[in-house]
């Protein structure tokens, strides 16, 4: 019996050697990358730095803040679009936040990349947006739909068209136009604010 128990404690230990490595997978940070020498990617090829990137993302901070033309891959310098840009939004700038959820700032499947998620519908991902000029600006909020034919309309907020990944979002907050430059005042605006809009919906 004795040795019995003793092997099952020897099964035990043996089996916790090998369940540790597993339990023990672990995502990587921008930090450790960084310091390894082996920067995490984003979605868009940039290299995941500390602080902001030279095109104004903080991919730890969640955050964008620099030229709207920066922003977008297709309208960087270099880029076929990127002349159409500048003639359009020279000198505009541009804040964007995002939730984890999107894309986050670590890197837990082990490709090398930031994790990001592109199917969003009944997730809790949201973006917001600012756009701003010489007197004029536009803010908005997005949250993603609970589920595709969803109508945004129906909780007083707005659908996202032609978009692309925004598509998957309602719009339940917009102050300011950026189409009409006088336009300052609040368009869209779901209550409650924020986070339990589509909660209403149920
Ligand atoms: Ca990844």
């Amino acid at each position: 019996m004795k040795l019995g128990k003793s092997s099952l404690l020897l099964g035990l230990f043996l089996l916790m050697l090998v369940v540790r490595p597993v339990l023990a997978t672990e995502c990587t940070t921008i930090k450790d990358a960084v310091k390894e020498g082996q920067p995490l990617i984003s979605p868009y090829g940039d290299m995941a730095v500390m602080g902001f990137n030279e095109y104004g993302f903080n991919y730890q901070a969640h955050l964008f803040n620099g030229d709207f033309c920066d922003h977008f891959i297709e309208y960087r310098e270099g880029q076929p679009q990127h002349e159409w840009c500048v003639e359009n939004f020279e000198g505009v700038k541009f804040i964007s936040r995002w939730s984890d959820t999107l894309l986050s700032n670590v890197d837990c499947n082990g490709d090398g990349y930031l994790d990001f998620n592109l199917n969003l519908y009944g997730t809790d991902a949201w973006v917001t947006t600012k756009i701003f000029g010489d007197g004029w600006f536009e803010y908005m909020k997005f949250l993603a739909k609970p589920y595709p034919e969803f109508d945004c309309t129906e909780i007083g907020g707005a659908n996202v068209q032609g978009r692309g990944f925004l598509d998957q979002f309602c719009v339940i907050q917009q102050i300011g136009d950026r189409n009409n430059p006088d336009s300052k005042g609040l368009l869209y605006h779901v209550i409650p604010t924020g986070f339990k809009a589509l909660s209403m919906s149920e």
